[in-house]
């Protein structure tokens, strides 16, 4: 869901905010079951057009709305920040978040045993993907090219989360051009404004 709202405060969009606990002992809200008929954040409304899914999303974002292009329009750039995204999706966003952030620094706040042996086979797979991330960004100030994009949305809200691990410190090591990535897109506005 903050991939979204880091779209629209990207793009000074002014916007209102439903909260919903999909976690809800009690189950998903029947009211967003409409919105969402898969029971998952985040869900769209833009007038009476109706969206869920966060890639259509913040592509229906950046292509509604003036302001910054969370797009490239140049045809390899889009290609990167679309592999990345990928990427983020399949890969990192399951391992660093759940596999590593929930289980070490979530269980420990709500006074659970971390599963050591989730977090351990989760940690070559994390390597891959911060090694990966970190080669492939160009270094030009963002993930990809010298603006904000897509890339830099759904990679921060990941970095949030596991940057509190212990583990980060570790498996970010040779990874500078990341590090730096994450300590400049950290302090946004938007960041701070999205912050959970
Ligand atoms: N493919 C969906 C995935 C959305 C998703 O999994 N959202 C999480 C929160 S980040 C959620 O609602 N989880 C609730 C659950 O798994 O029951 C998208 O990209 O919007």
């Amino acid at each position: 869901m903050r991939i979204a709202r880091l779209a629209l405060e990207e793009k000074q969009v002014n916007y209102g905010l439903v909260e919903v606990d999909v976690f809800a002992k009690t189950g998903v809200p029947q009211e967003h079951l409409k919105r969402h008929p898969f029971g998952r954040i985040p869900a769209f409304e833009h007038g009476d057009f109706n969206l869920y899914e966060t890639g259509a999303i913040v592509r229906y974002i950046d292509d509604a709305f003036p302001g910054c292009k969370l797009q490239p329009t140049d045809l390899k750039a889009r290609a990167k920040v679309n592999q990345i995204v990928g990427i983020l999706d399949a890969y990192a966003y399951q391992t660093l978040v759940w596999d590593i952030y929930v289980d070490r620094v979530v269980a420990a706040r709500d006074g659970r045993l971390a599963n050591e042996q989730k977090i351990a086979a989760a940690l070559p797979r994390a390597i891959v993907c911060l090694s990966e991330l970190n080669r492939l960004m160009d270094d030009q100030g963002f993930l990809i090219g010298g603006s904000v994009t897509l890339a830099d949305l759904y990679a921060a809200p990941i970095f949030a989360c596991f940057m509190q691990t212990p583990e980060a410190a570790s498996q970010m090591e040779g990874c500078e051009k990341l590090i730096d990535w994450w300590q400049r897109f950290a302090s946004r506005d938007s960041m701070s404004r999205t912050r959970p």
